[in-house]
């Protein structure tokens, strides 16, 4: 049976491409998941790409991929360093959970060098740009494909 991936992604992320390109870049979201569904197609996985601005709709996601999803690819913005409970339900999660950031936060304001989320996850992404969502994917096709 083939394999599916959640891309989920946080607040302020559907500004890919529109605000702010000298720090996330000039592709869109739909271009990251139009790269990203192409891929796992090569693989035999199905991505189903999502954004929220809203924390209780991200956790109402990770709580539909327990049923539904191999593994999930997360960038949960902000939230990353604010929200133990996006941490707790990644908690009940049993897949794959890869954390990406298209910035190096490391090299930004010490308040975001903090992850709530990078004890969940396998691995963690920052700073390779939007390509860091397909590096990703790719290492989940690795382990699962
Ligand atoms: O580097 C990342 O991917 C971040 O998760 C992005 C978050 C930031 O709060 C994290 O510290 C690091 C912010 C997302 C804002 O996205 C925008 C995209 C384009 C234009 C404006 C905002």
């Amino acid at each position: 049976m083939s394999k599916t991936v959640f891309l989920i992604n946080g607040p302020n992320l559907n500004l890919l491409g529109k605000r702010e390109p000298s720090i996330y870049g000039a592709d869109t979201l739909d271009d990251v998941t139009a790269r990203c569904t192409a891929l796992g197609e090569t693989a035999g996985f199905t991505l189903k790409s999502m954004q929220s601005n809203h924390e209780g709709q991200i956790i109402d996601w990770i709580h539909e991929a327990r049923d539904a999803a191999d593994a999930i690819i997360l960038n949960p913005g902000a939230f990353t360093h604010t929200s133990v409970a996006i941490f707790d339900a990644l908690q009940a999660y049993e897949g794959l959970v890869f954390e990406v950031h298209i910035s190096n936060v490391h090299k930004r304001e010490a308040f975001r060098h903090h992850s709530f989320v990078s004890a969940r996850a396998e691995g963690v992404i920052a700073g390779f740009g939007v390509e860091g969502y397909e590096l990703a994917l790719r290492r989940v096709i690795s382990l699962l494909g």
